[in-house]
């Protein structure tokens, strides 16, 4: 495989897609050596065919603001790769959603839904709607409108969005309810869905709580656990609110968390009322952190700033793309962190992940660490086939399973010859040959 005449095409078919190029190329270079000792790849064309979105859908949303004034924004569902199963994967709306956000978001979604062990294919969708400062109100008018579009493209079995930033139950129900009066069936089409109407038990959970299974694994290669174990969080979402009651549970110390203005560091632990706060916090769609320390006031606040610069064992960012760079991933080692588990899609860029990899640090991506979220997704669609609903310590106990064996398979593809656990391409060659086989199988489509 030629992996740079393969960037420099796909760089001369998507000029300027940053993040989508640098999703493409950290997982060529992860399966390079597969797919050079496997020819039956190349001569099918896997490469450039996965590389590549099965379809784009743009569209346009119009929608009536509180004030009377007619919005525009900009809507979009990418439909990657369906060998596996239907499309799958969650939607998002956050001002910088554009095209190369969501075609990285789509790709990696590919190989996380590879390694849940379920039938899901990849797919990614959302729109430049903001939804911060905007009313219940608006924010209805404006999935209504999303979906008047979308519903064409999806169904339970062709295409299942879910939620991601900006997305949550209630936007959820918005947009189900729309496409539920569209097709005239209750089929389940989205998940994430509320749990008197369709959800799975665990679902807003899941993300979270899977991300903690995992590193709980990560740390158990070392013969530890989370037990005293002081934790950095970045966000104040669905991820990180996950992330703390499970860390919480398993006698952890959660003492930051983060939002677009900076990050709050309590030293007391967050914990217990604390973690509740955050939902009041997200729900009052401000889209700042600081508040905390108004009503907590053992916590600072630290302007600007991320959370990386406090002293922590255990660190995982849960907000966003490229919120830990080479700086931050030194910082954090400099200060005795000795596990990094990305509970956001690609949190730490490049250079930090080289830093991470150089320093033998147990570090694991996104695809494999946030996985339980989709994972509980296909949960949920399984319920909904078969018209039953699992409780919740069952869904809880399959998430569990779920993350083990992706663990176990990240091992079995990524030890190297010195023992160390290369996570990054443990996830991504055993994401990658699924699929590829599948599309083997298949033939040239
Ligand atoms: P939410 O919208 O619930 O929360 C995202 C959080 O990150 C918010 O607190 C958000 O604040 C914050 N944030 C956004 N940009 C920044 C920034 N530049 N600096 C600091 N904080 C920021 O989303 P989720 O918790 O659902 O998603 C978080 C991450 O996890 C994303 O990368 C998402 O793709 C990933 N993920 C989510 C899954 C899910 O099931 N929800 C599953 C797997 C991965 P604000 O919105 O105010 O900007
Ligand atoms: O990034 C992700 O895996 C999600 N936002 C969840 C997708 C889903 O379909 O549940």
């Amino acid at each position: 495989m030629n992996l740079e005449k393969i960037m420099i095409d796909l760089e001369r078919k998507h000029p300027g897609e940053a993040e989508y190029l640098q999703a493409v190329r950290e997982v060529l270079e992860s399966i390079e050596e597969v797919v050079n000792t496997n020819p039956q790849f190349e001569s099918a064309g896997i490469i450039e065919r996965i590389i590549e979105p099965d379809r784009i859908l743009t569209f346009k949303v119009p929608w009536v603001d509180d004030h009377g004034r007619v919005q525009v924004n900009l809507g979009y569902r990418v439909q990657f790769n369906n060998a596996l199963g239907p499309y799958k994967g969650g939607l998002r709306f956050h001002p910088s959603v554009n095209l190369s956000i969501l075609k990285f978001l789509g790709f990696e979604q590919i190989f996380k839904n590879s390694l849940t062990t379920l039938p899901i294919g990849g797919a990614k969708g959302g729109s430049d709607f903001d939804p911060k400062g905007k009313s219940d109100g608006e924010i209805m008018r404006f999935c209504q409108a999303f979906m008047l579009e979308l519903w064409k493209m999806i169904g339970p079995e062709i295409d299942v969005p879910a939620g991601d930033i900006g997305v949550g139950g209630k936007e959820i129900g918005y947009l189900y309810g729309m496409y539920k009066k569209l097709v005239r069936e209750h089929n389940g089409v989205l998940t994430g869905k509320g749990l008197n109407w369709g959800g799975s038990l665990i679902r807003p959970e899941a993300t979270g709580f899977g991300a903690v299974y995992f590193a709980q694994e990560m740390l158990a290669t070392k013969e530890m656990t989370f037990d005293g174990k002081t934790v950095c969080l970045s966000g104040f979402g669905n991820v990180a609110w996950g992330a703390a009651l499970k860390v919480n549970e398993l006698g952890g110390k959660v003492v930051t968390l983060s939002g677009p203005d900076g990050y709050v560091y309590d030293p007391d632990g967050i914990s217990g009322e604390k973690i509740l706060y955050m939902l009041e916090l997200r729900a009052s769609n401000q889209d700042i952190v600081k508040p905390y320390t108004y009503e907590f006031p053992g916590a600072q606040f630290h302007q600007g700033k991320r959370p990386w610069e406090v002293k922590c064992d255990v660190a995982i960012p849960c907000a966003t793309q490229n919120e830990l760079d080479k700086e931050d991933a030194m910082k954090l080692i400099h200060n005795g962190c000795i596990c990094v588990a990305e509970g956001a899609n690609m949190p730490s860029t490049p250079e930090a992940i080289e830093v991470f990899h150089e320093k033998k640090l147990l570090f694991a991506p996104g695809k494999a660490v946030n996985a339980g979220g989709v994972a509980t997704s296909g949960l949920e669609m399984s319920q909904n086939a078969m018209k039953f609903n699992w409780p919740r310590e069952e869904v809880d106990n399959r998430l569990h399973h779920i993350m083990q064996s992706i663990h176990a398979t990240c091992v079995k593809h990524g030890t190297e010859e010195d023992g160390y656990i290369n996570y990054v391409k443990g996830a991504n060659v055993a994401g990658f040959l699924k699929v590829a086989n599948a599309m083997l199988d298949q033939g040239i489509l």
